[in-house]
């Protein structure tokens, strides 16, 4: 018999990654919708599987459509991958942020508890979390939590009520605490993917500039596609626990602009790039590094894409779509 899972969030960056993985497992896989009106599979398209997948539709905030999901599936595994991710939003839309970050996980928690204790459960923790905690200059399992923005606040009331759930009714509930991971599908709202985006618009005179924010920040960027793997690998274990997932070195946003638009030919990129204020948020993150120690030795994980190709590969697939169009 096959396993199944279910993956709620499937059409954002995380989900079509790892229904692939799942998919080349055997696991028959189940993805959480929001709507059936006008999903957008273009994620799903990219990684070549969108009728591989069986859709089911629920909302976060939605109590009764995750019980109902749960109820009737009863898959062996969930990973929890849906949320309002994006940071800068997440001042505009506090309540909402909250709804589905936090207590949509209450949901998912209270269902599985109810109808279906025997489900691993994965839940899509964050880096955000430490906000302006590190430790000498790392952030591990041991880092306090300190966040920075709503978002932040969200998944570490989502952290805690996964550990409490596992404590107090001995679920497989395991937190994948993950530095930030991007891809050729991240959203084009997120730094990374807004600045390969803008370099090959410029480069296609289809733009003439890039507007960013604060460039000192420093994060930790990994490869999605390498990331996923851990998410597996976390409900693969004997016992439920929690890990940090990153590569262990970081760079300022302004590195990362540097080495895009140097990869795409423009040297004198500073002269395309205007700071503007409206993408400056209140509260900063300003240094993320990680410690993955936990996770290389326990789940046998090493992320596999350098810095330098995940950028490359950035560039290219939004040189190659810019140019198709
Ligand atoms: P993403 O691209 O923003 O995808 C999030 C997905 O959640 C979207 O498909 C969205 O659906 C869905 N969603 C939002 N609100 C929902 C609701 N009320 N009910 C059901 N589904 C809802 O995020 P990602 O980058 O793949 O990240 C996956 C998870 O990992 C998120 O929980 C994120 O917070 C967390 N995380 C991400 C990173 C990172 O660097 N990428 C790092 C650490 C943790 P629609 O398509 O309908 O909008
Ligand atoms: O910002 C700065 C911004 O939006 C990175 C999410 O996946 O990773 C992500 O959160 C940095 C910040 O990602 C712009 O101020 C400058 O310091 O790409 P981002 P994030 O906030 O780190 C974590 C781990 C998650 O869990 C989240 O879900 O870049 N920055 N100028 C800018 N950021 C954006 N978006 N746009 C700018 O123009």
């Amino acid at each position: 018999m096959s396993k199944t899972a279910l993956i709620t969030g499937i059409l954002g960056q995380d989900g079509p990654y790892l229904a692939k993985l799942l998919l080349e497992k055997g696991y028959k896989v189940y993805g959480m919708i929001r709507r059936y009106s006008n999903p957008n599979f273009e994620n799903l398209n990219y990684v070549g599987i969108t009728n591989k997948v069986d859709y089911l539709e629920g909302d976060m905030t939605d109590e009764s459509s995750i019980i109902n999901i749960v109820k009737n599936i009863r898959p062996d595994e969930i990973y929890n991958l849906a949320a309002q991710s994006f940071v800068g939003s997440s001042w505009q839309q506090a309540r909402l942020t909250a709804e589905i970050n936090a207590i949509g996980v209450l949901s998912l928690l209270n269902a599985i508890k109810f109808f279906s204790p025997t489900t691993k459960f994965y839940q899509a923790s964050t880096s955000e979390m430490f906000g302006i905690e590190h430790t000498s200059g790392y952030q591990d399992e041991n880092t306090c939590f300190h966040p920075r923005s709503p978002y932040g606040v969200s998944k570490v009331y989502a952290y805690w009520i996964t550990v409490n759930y596992r404590e107090s009714y001995n679920l497989f509930t395991s937190n994948g605490i993950l530095f930030n991971h991007e891809s050729p599908i991240r959203g084009i709202q997120f730094v990374t993917r807004k600045i390969t985006d803008g370099i090959a618009r410029i480069k296609l005179g289809l733009a003439k500039d890039l507007h960013l924010g604060n460039m000192e920040p420093r994060r930790d960027w990994g490869f999605a596609g390498d990331y996923v793997e851990a998410m597996y690998l976390m409900l693969q274990q004997e016992k439920p626990d929690d890990y940090v997932v990153g590569t262990g070195e970081n760079y300022s946003i302004k590195e990362f602009a540097e080495k895009a638009f140097g990869y795409a030919g423009i040297s004198d990129w500073e002269k395309y790039v205007v700071i503007d204020p409206k993408y400056k948020r209140p509260a900063e993150v300003p240094n993320l590094k990680s410690r993955p120690e936990k996770a290389m030795k326990a789940l046998g994980w090493k992320p596999k894409v350098s810095f330098d190709e995940l950028v490359k590969m950035m560039v290219d697939a939004d040189l190659e779509r810019l140019s198709k169009k």
